[in-house]
C-alpha cells in the first residue's frame, strides 16, 4: 500500500527540486522515502502515516528544550498577536543582544540575521573588510553554510588555493579560500609562516558536527588562536551547531579559547529562523551604518523569532540544564556502544554536551580522513532498522545527532531496545 509519505514525496518533487527545501532531508545518502512530519512534541514527532518517532535530529539542533515546549509556543503566539514584522527596531532585539553578550563573554557586540549561512557569510565579509585582506582558511569536513567562499574543497597541495565544491562558484571566489586538514596544527604553522600577512581569517567549527561529530584537539585550537593573534588574522568560531548545544557558553567555554568573532544559530532561535554573528567591538564597528562593511536583512531580529529564541535561552539557563542534558547524551552513547559490542559490531560513539556521533568503526575518528573510513553501508542499514522501529537518526553517516531535555530514561531505554534489534540484524 502506498504510504502518505510516498504520495507526498512524489508530489513534492513536481514543485521543488528533489522534493525538499534542504538537500540532506531527501534521504539521498541513506536511501528510501523521507518522512513528511505533521507534528512534534517533546522528544517525538509524527509522520504523514501517523507513525511516531523518537527524534534525534531536533531540527538539526534548535529543539534543545524539546519540540513545542509550552513556554516557547506561548511566547511565539503572544508575539505574533502583536504583529509579525515591523522592519524597525524593537526592544526584544536589545534584550536578545544583551543576553547573547552575557552568555558568550567573547561577544561584545552582536548582529542578528536569519540563517547560519547569512551569519557566517557576514562574519567573513567583516573579517575581510576589517583586515583589508582577501584570503580565508577553512578545514576539510567543516560546513559553514552555502556562501560561495565556503563551498570550497582543498586544492591539490597544501598551499594551493581551493577548488569549488559546488557548481556556480567561480574559480575567482574559490581561489581566495585555503582548505586545511582539521586537527593538524603543523599545517596551520606552515600556512601562516608562508602567507600569514595575507590571511583575513580562519573559520572553524570548534566542535565539528558536519562530518559527523569530531572534537577539535586543544593543540589545534590553541595554535589557531596564537597564529591569528600573531599575524593579525581574525579567528572565527562557527558555533551555529555547538553554541548553547555542547555547553551553555558553547565550545569556546569548553576549550577556554576566546575567538575574535563567533557565529551562532539553531538553538538561539528555538526552531524559528534567527542566527547571529558577533565578537570584538572594534571589529563590529566596521559594519554599516557605522563602517564600510555592508550587511543587512529585512527580517533580521524579527520580533516573533526573537520571542522564540528568548523563551528558549531562558529555559536553558535553568540550574542543571546542561548537566542533565550531557548526562542523558552520555547515557545514550554508552548504551548504544554496549548494544553494539554485545553483538560484536565494530561501532563506537562520542558525546559532547547534548550532541553525539555514531561511528561504524573500531576506534574513535580523530580526523576527516579517519572519519571517512566509517562503514557507511552499515550505518545506512542501522538507520533504516532504527527508523522502522520508530527511532529517527540523522539521515547520513556523516551528520551529528542531538538530544533534547525531554529525552528521559524511558526514551533512552526504548532507543536501546530498538538498537539491540538493529545491531543484531547487522551481524
Ligand atoms: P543554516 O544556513 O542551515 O541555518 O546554517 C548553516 C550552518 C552553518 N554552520 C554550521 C556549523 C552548521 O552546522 C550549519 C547548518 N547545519 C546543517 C546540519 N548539517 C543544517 C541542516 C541542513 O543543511 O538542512
Amino acid at each position: 500500500m502506498t504510504s502518505h509519505n510516498d504520495t507526498l514525496f512524489t508530489r513534492a518533487q513536481q514543485s521543488t527540486p528533489g522534493g525538499v527545501n534542504s538537500p540532506v532531508r531527501a534521504f539521498r545518502s541513506v536511501g528510501g522515502t523521507p518522512r513528511f512530519i505533521t507534528r512534534a512534541e517533546g522528544p517525538y514527532f509524527w509522520d504523514a502515516d501517523d507513525h511516531r518517532y523518537i527524534d534525534y535530529i531536533g531540527s538539526w539542533g534548535p529543539a534543545i528544550v524539546g519540540h513545542a515546549h509550552p513556554d516557547v509556543v506561548r511566547a511565539v503566539q503572544e508575539a505574533a498577536a502583536r504583529g509579525l514584522s515591523f522592519g524597525a527596531p524593537t526592544e526584544g532585539e536589545i534584550d536578545m543582544a544583551e543576553l547573547i553578550c552575557q552568555l558568550v563573554p567573547s561577544i561584545e557586540q552582536v548582529r542578528l540575521v536569519s540563517s547560519g549561512t547569512e551569519a557566517a557569510m557576514s562574519a567573513l565579509r567583516l573579517a575581510r573588510g576589517a583586515t583589508g585582506r582577501d584570503m580565508i582558511v577553512k578545514f576539510e569536513g567543516c560546513y559553514h553554510g552555502h556562501a560561495d567562499s565556503l563551498l570550497v574543497k582543498a586544492g591539490s597541495g597544501l598551499l594551493t588555493f581551493g577548488n569549488p565544491t559546488s557548481a556556480g562558484v567561480p574559480e575567482d571566489f574559490a581561489k581566495h579560500t585555503l582548505v586545511l586538514d582539521y586537527n593538524d596544527p603543523q599545517q596551520l604553522e606552515d600556512v601562516f609562516a608562508r602567507m600569514g600577512d595575507r590571511i583575513a581569517c580562519v573559520i572553524v567549527e570548534p566542535v565539528a558536527g558536519n562530518m559527523n561529530l569530531l572534537r577539535a584537539t586543544p593543540a589545534f585550537l590553541q595554535a589557531m588562536r596564537r597564529l591569528c593573534t600573531q599575524h593579525g588574522a581574525v579567528l572565527i568560531f562557527d558555533e551555529v551547531m555547538s553554541g548553547f548545544r555542547v555547553a551553555r557558553g558553547g565550545a569556546q567555554s569548553l576549550y577556554d579559547i576566546k575567538p575574535d568573532l563567533t557565529v551562532l544559530g539553531k538553538v538561539i532561535g528555538g526552531g524559528l529562523p534567527v542566527a547571529a554573528f558577533g565578537g570584538r567591538a572594534d571589529l563590529m564597528k566596521h559594519l554599516a551604518p557605522l563602517g564600510g562593511v555592508y550587511q543587512a536583512g529585512t527580517l533580521s531580529g524579527n520580533p516573533v523569532t526573537v520571542a522564540a529564541g528568548m523563551a528558549t535561552l531562558k529555559l536553558i539557563q535553568a540550574p542543571g540544564f546542561y548537566e542533565n542534558l550531557s548526562a542523558q547524551t552520555e547515557k545514550l552513547v554508552q548504551g548504544l556502544q554496549t548494544a553494539a559490542n554485545d553483538q560484536g559490531i565494530d561501532f563506537c560513539a562520542d558525546a559532547v554536551g547534548g550532541m553525539f556521533g555514531l561511528y561504524f568503526r573500531k576506534e574513535q575518528p580523530t580526523s576527516y580522513a579517519t572519519m571517512m573510513t566509517c562503514d557507511k553501508e552499515a550505518f545506512n542499514r542501522f538507520f533504516h532498522a532504527m527508523l522502522d522501529a520508530g527511532v529517527y537518526l540523522a539521515p547520513s553517516a556523516f551528520e551529528a545527532g542531538f538530544v533534547s531535555a525531554q529525552h528521559d530514561d524511558a526514551i533512552l531505554e526504548a532507543t536501546f531496545a530498538a538498537a539491540r534489534k538493529a545491531f543484531s540484524a547487522l551481524k
